[in-house]
């Protein structure tokens, strides 16, 4: 029983908006007003393999929320950002949903930075930067490159094109 007994029975989420891959979030569920006995609350995500939270949270006699611990799992795969869904529900309460944006952290393009001053025959640094599909950069990403010029032709003949 409330002992606000004015409030509505309804339960309702505080989410962070967005989780890296592999990161994880704090959250809580919040009820409008404390209870003599404690509250276990049931969490559900809607897309396990992608975040996890825990099956039940208990907020406790006197308190008005409990925070929780959102997952979320690493892959290796380019599968770009995604909304999950958590799901909190309690008996005689209205449940409550939200969304949590799963970060992509895998590499999805490559991009040149910007090369610098170039003199004939003095080498000079390139950089290629891995990105996510969100555009982030990926800085766990390392992997051998292998470049080559072709020889440019000094020739002051124009090209024949037949
Ligand atoms: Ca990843
Ligand atoms: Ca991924």
């Amino acid at each position: 029983m409330l002992v606000n007994d004015n409030e509505k029975r309804t339960l309702s989420l505080n989410l962070p908006s967005l989780i890296t891959e592999g990161g994880t979030g704090g959250a809580s569920v919040i009820i409008p007003g404390s209870m003599t006995t404690p509250l276990v609350v049931n969490l559900a995500s809607s897309n396990p393999s992608k975040l996890t939270v825990p099956a039940t949270v208990t907020i406790a006699a006197g308190n008005t929320a409990s925070g929780f611990t959102i997952t979320t799992l690493n892959d290796t795969i380019d599968d770009g950002d995604l909304a999950v869904f958590i799901t909190a529900s309690a008996a005689t309460f209205s449940s409550a949903s939200g969304p949590v944006t799963v970060r992509d952290n895998d590499p999805s393009y490559f991009e040149f930075a910007n090369i610098g001053t170039q003199a004939p025959g003095v080498a000079f640094p390139v950089t290629i930067n891995a990105r996510s599909s969100g555009n982030d950069l990926v800085t766990a990403y390392t992997s051998t490159a292998v470049s080559s010029a072709p020889a440019i032709a000094t020739s002051s003949k124009p090209a024949r094109t037949s």
